[in-house]
């Protein structure tokens, strides 16, 4: 398959993955995107929404999209985190006071440098969406102070951040692919998971891990990528469509994001899960190593002070 597919004459269908249902916020947007980018080319590009994973993991995705076997990718930063070295920074624990704050960093300057700063790796990046806060949820105990995360196993994205991350909590950090926790959890594989509530409910992982410990120890947003060697065959007008269609699909995602939100928790609660409360404090205290280790740039570090100086 190539990434995008002839449709006679001039038109394209560029082709793009998610690991998420096709009601995901994340999917949703994509879509969204893709009928403003028909609008704007007067039909003659488009996109179509490969969702469920059916093109394989983020990993494989951000690969094949490099690869320009892909046009493009909506994936969590994390797997980012190895590949393009400004990504770390929005995902360091604790570091957005809030939604808000995280909304004014990623719509201005710091966003665009960060998205910029894939290119050289083969990546241009269209968008930031948003992807809440994560916390650790669990099978057999809750988590409420940083001494019951000791020992735990835990499921991380595959990014080295994340592995210290949960270290730095004292759990035993294990990386995989979104689409295998749900067995990992249920096999005892990992005692935990970390997510949003989105995240929690759609893939029913709340089913077998009950226990949500509000960490929110990280605000690690989604990123929609686009294949640098594809975007290279386009013209400056079809690449102008392209960034103004990704660019109106952010508010629409965060309106389709607040709400979703808001329901995954109503649901999960509903559905026995336990929503706890952390003493925020200890965890916050344990992250100073994982800011050693990856904030260690010059460049990365004063992006991490112009994100707690901004308003
Ligand atoms: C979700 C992100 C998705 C990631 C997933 C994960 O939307 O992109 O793949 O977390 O934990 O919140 O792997």
């Amino acid at each position: 398959m190539s990434a995008a597919l002839s449709l006679g004459a001039h038109a394209t269908e560029f082709r793009s993955s998610d690991i998420h249902p096709d009601d995901y916020p994340t999917v949703a947007a994509v879509k969204y995107m893709g009928q403003v980018l028909q609008k704007l080319t007067n039909g003659k590009h488009s996109v179509a929404v490969f969702s469920n994973g059916r093109l394989g993991s983020e990993k494989d995705a951000i690969e094949q999209t490099k690869l320009g076997a892909m046009a493009m990718t909506r994936v969590n930063i994390a797997p980012m985190n190895n590949i393009c070295p400004a990504t770390v920074v929005p995902t360091m624990p604790f570091l957005f006071r809030s939604k808000e704050h995280l909304r004014a960093v990623l719509d201005g300057p710091i966003g665009e440098e960060i998205l910029k700063s894939c290119e050289p790796q083969g990546f241009i990046g269209l968008a930031f969406y948003d992807s809440g806060a994560r916390s650790v949820y669990s099978v057999k105990k809750p988590i409420r102070t940083l001494a019951d995360a000791r020992g735990m196993k835990v499921r991380v994205q595959q990014s080295d951040l994340w592995v210290s991350l949960l270290e730095a909590m004292g759990a035993n950090a294990t990386p995989m692919p979104f689409g295998e926790v749900y067995t990992a959890l249920k096999t005892g594989l990992v005692d935990a998971a970390e997510n949003n509530y989105p995240s929690y409910e759609s893939s029913r992982h709340f089913e077998v891990a009950r226990y949500y410990s509000k960490t929110e120890h990280s605000m690690a947003p989604e990123m929609l990528l686009f294949s640098k060697r594809v975007w290279d065959k386009l013209s400056a007008d079809e690449q102008k469509a392209l960034r103004q269609a990704a660019r109106e699909s952010v508010p629409y995602m965060r309106r389709l994001w607040d709400e979703r939100d808001a329901r995954s928790l109503a649901a999960v609660k509903a559905a026995g899960a336990q929503v706890v409360e952390v003493d925020k404090a200890s965890f916050q205290a344990a992250m100073k190593p994982v800011y050693d280790k990856y904030v260690t740039d010059p460049r990365l570090k004063e992006m991490v002070k112009r994100i707690q100086d901004t308003q």
